[in-house]
């Protein structure tokens, strides 16, 4: 019989301890290393940086995004946008070396989820209600302009096959190619909107001192702003993100600085 001190022992042995790794896959822009810029993908790597577990990220250009994803055996989501970034690939490999088990995280927020009940420190409150208040803050009062006047945009940081992919898909949802769209927000008070919507969201996000929405607590709610202001600040304009900070004031500074601290905003690149 094994003593108790062998059995740990052959516990602890790598080769005999199942094994995790992640590939995350996000959309690259065109600088050199590319950069994380979507807002929907922010919403999973937030919480991979925070949790810092090691992972890998592949860079998928949008053509080449359904390519990639059907070639894995994922499944269609039907629709304008059949299959999106970001992925998450979680590879498990059994201790005794058998074949690895590969699952497949298709949404930002299973991603997100996933990861806190399986890295559940240091932890984030998926508390639904304050989840869907910031959610609704922010499609209230922001989320038109942030499509007007940063989203139109963001081809300007987009490798060139996928800016073409842009170009080529959005019109068909926003009616009319995406100058035209741009212009119309414009015309429509974007700007003016976007500064109101800021003071919203500066009460809502300060409401309990900073730096976060309860305060001290991180919850997915902070993370879906965070996406959100990592979209403005990497893929649009300077003058906007520029414009953004100003508004956002020593609450939105506070609010990135804190991310910042816990590590979160360190991997952007890889
Ligand atoms: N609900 C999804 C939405 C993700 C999404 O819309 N991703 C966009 C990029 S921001 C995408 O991959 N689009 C692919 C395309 O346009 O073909 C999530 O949050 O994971």
């Amino acid at each position: 019989m094994q003593s108790r001190i062998q059995q740990i022992q052959n516990q602890l042995k790598p080769d005999t301890m199942e094994t995790t790794q992640y590939t995350f896959f996000d959309i690259p822009t065109n600088s050199t290393p590319p950069r994380s810029w979507s807002p929907n993908v922010w919403n999973a790597r937030a919480v991979l940086n925070y949790k810092k577990v090691p992972y890998e990220t592949e860079w998928v250009e949008y053509p080449d995004i359904r390519v990639r994803l059907a070639e894995m055996g994922i499944p269609s989501k039907g629709g304008l946008m059949p299959y999106t970034l970001p992925m998450m690939r979680v590879t498990t490999t059994p201790a005794d070396g058998s074949e690895p088990q590969i699952t497949y995280l298709t949404d930002s927020f299973d991603i997100a989820k996933y990861l806190n009940d399986n890295h559940p420190t240091p932890p984030i409150d998926f508390d639904t209600t304050i989840t869907d208040e910031a959610i609704k803050m922010f499609n209230a009062n922001l989320m038109d302009t942030f499509v007007g006047l940063v989203l139109c945009d963001v081809d300007l940081v987009l490798p060139e096959r996928s800016a073409a992919y842009f170009h080529e898909t959005r019109p068909k949802w926003m009616m009319m190619p995406v100058k035209d769209f741009k212009q119309k927000k414009i015309n429509e008070g974007a700007w003016e909107k976007m500064e109101n919507g800021m003071k919203v969201w500066v009460e809502f996000i300060g409401k309990n001192g900073g730096p976060f929405i309860q305060g001290e607590k991180v919850s997915y709610a902070d993370v879906k702003m965070l996406g959100y202001m990592m979209w403005a600040k990497e893929a649009g304009p300077r003058d906007v993100w520029e414009k953004i900070e100003g508004w956002g004031g020593e609450v939105l500074k506070r609010f990135m600085r804190a991310f910042e601290e816990k590590g979160v905003l360190n991997r952007i690149t890889y």
